[in-house]
């Protein structure tokens, strides 16, 4: 199997690399936890007279301060005992340079760009055998390389007719994408196609979409509450609230629900039709968005149903008007993880970099609703630069985890959240500006420029901005929109 059509490549398959022990990592700092100030002070000199730097030159409580190891709870549990090992595996990385990177002018590991463009270049290639369980998957490894390539700053363009013929015969005659010919259609699988034949960004790429039968299949996605399904009787949640409106508003399909939408049975007209208030109604009692009504909050859900209130109208008045943003906020700043740097996905779980985008990407869409430099951008950085990337190229969930496409994709994306600063335009009226339509709000972004006042990665470790709201390249987005609107009909 292989994500794209026509290509013969091996999948590297490099080793883990070795796992240093707790014991190694934290035993300095027992032995600085153990002093007094006083004892601290005359360790430090007895240092000096010996010559050697043995301790640094700051007394304990200052230490503790720096590291910002949160207060631990003294009851072990399966929750602390894995957290334990998470902080064994990513401090040395922080601490250190076990993988002998080069450093940037902040003493982080550079970007490693090329091996990175490399690994994802064999993610598009031939899998072993035991990828045929992923098969149905075969869209979204087309779609992570591609937008991980893309925003590393490789052109992707020798990939565009590939990526065309290979979506073609995925589209259902009924309407959407599956996950490889002859499967039955699905809303993430077409998530992926659309946004995969956005990047490519061709007329071909464009029109290889039917959005006359894609309309009418989002139709059948509509429930009578307000959400979507995910498929014909599958789960209703946010992602398919965010991927129907990202799919409507990409391809400037009618906000109408079709004739034979199942929901217009229960007085629904279109799209948007109780949709906010079931998007409120995910929110849950610790203030994050789980998939659905009732269920635990999460990081992924939560970008997915902030993402699909930004295509909905401007951040600051939806966001405003069906969530408790004060509830919110005080849920996402406590899912970055310390001293890690980079996001878990919910309460008193792992930190891990597939949530760079799942909670960073969060970050830029609160912030254009006006609640700003409430996160520390720098630290999450720290972790995708120090602790993500992979020795021989690819990024990761965590250290000692193989690099994938996925976690490739979406720590990148990450870093993007980090690194630009974009600015909400809504209201302001620009001419021959795209999405003046219906659902136009996600065209009204603008990047300002990168943080620059405090920052630790340097000039070669900026990935290309993506898109706050589509998760595609900048502009791509914007192309696509134009050429749908100047189309009469489908
Ligand atoms: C829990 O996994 C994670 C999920 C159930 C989230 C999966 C959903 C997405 C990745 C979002 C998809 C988005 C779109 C646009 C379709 P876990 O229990 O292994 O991880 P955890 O311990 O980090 O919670
Ligand atoms: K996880
Ligand atoms: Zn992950």
């Amino acid at each position: 199997m292989s994500a794209l059509a026509g290509q013969d490549q091996e999948l590297p398959q490099p080793p883990p690399p070795p796992r240093p022990t707790l014991q190694e990592v934290t035993a300095a700092e027992d032995r600085i936890e153990e002093l007094s100030d006083s004892e601290w002070e005359s360790q430090d000199s007895e240092a000096q007279d010996s010559d050697t730097m043995a301790t640094p030159k700051i007394t304990p409580s200052e230490y503790v301060r720096s590291v910002t190891i949160p207060i631990q709870d003294k009851l072990a549990t399966g929750t602390t005992e894995v957290q334990d090992e998470t902080l064994e595996a990513v401090l040395p990385f922080l601490q250190g340079n076990p993988n002998d990177f080069e450093l940037n002018m902040f003493g982080l590991p550079t970007l490693r760009k090329e091996a990175h463009i490399k690994f994802l270049k064999h993610a598009l290639g031939r899998y072993p055998s035991n990828f045929a369980a992923m098969d149905a998957a075969r869209p979204w490894l087309l779609y992570w390389s591609l937008q991980g390539l893309t925003a590393l700053g490789h052109d992707v363009s020798e990939y565009g007719e590939r990526v065309v013929s290979t979506f073609a015969p995925f589209q259902h005659p009924t309407g959407g994408f599956g996950g490889g010919h002859g499967q039955l259609p699905h809303l993430a699988c077409s998530y992926a196609a659309t946004l995969s034949l956005i990047i490519v960004g061709t007329p071909s790429a464009y029109d290889s979409i039917n959005r006359r039968t894609m309309w009418h299949y989002l139709g059948r996605m509509k429930q009578p509450d307000g959400g979507f399904t995910m498929c014909p009787g599958g789960e209703e949640d946010t992602r398919g609230a965010f991927i129907a409106l990202v799919i409507i508003s990409l391809l400037n399909l009618p906000l109408d629900l079709p004739p034979d939408a199942p929901a217009r049975k229960t007085g629904l007209t279109t799209f948007l039709d109780h949709l906010g208030d079931w998007i409120g109604r995910c929110q849950t009692f610790e203030g994050g968005i789980s998939a659905a009504p009732g269920n635990e909050a999460h990081g992924a859900y939560a970008f997915c149903a902030l993402g699909c209130l930004s295509i909905m109208g401007a951040p600051a008045s939806t966001f405003n008007k069906y969530l408790d943003m004060p509830r919110l906020l005080h849920w996402m700043t406590a899912r970055q993880s310390a001293p890690e740097g980079g996001f878990h996905g919910r309460t008193n779980k792992l930190v891990d970099g597939c949530y760079s985008h799942w909670i960073g990407g969060c970050w830029p869409l609160v912030e254009a609703a006006g609640y700003t430099n409430i996160w520390n951008r720098n630290a999450l950085a720290r972790y995708i630069l120090a602790a993500a990337q992979f020795k021989k190229g690819g990024l990761v969930d965590k250290p000692g985890k193989r690099p994938d496409a996925y976690h490739t994709c979406y720590n990148l994306a990450g870093l993007s959240a980090a690194q630009w600063r974009f600015a909400y335009d809504g209201g302001v009226e620009v001419e021959g500006e795209v999405g003046k339509g219906d659902l136009g709000a996600a065209f009204c972004w603008r990047v300002e420029g990168e943080w620059e006042d405090q920052r630790v990665w340097g000039e070669g470790d900026t990935v290309r901005v993506v898109h706050p709201v589509f998760v595609v390249p900048w502009g791509k987005a914007e192309e696509a929109r134009r050429y749908f609107e100047e189309k009469e009909g489908f």
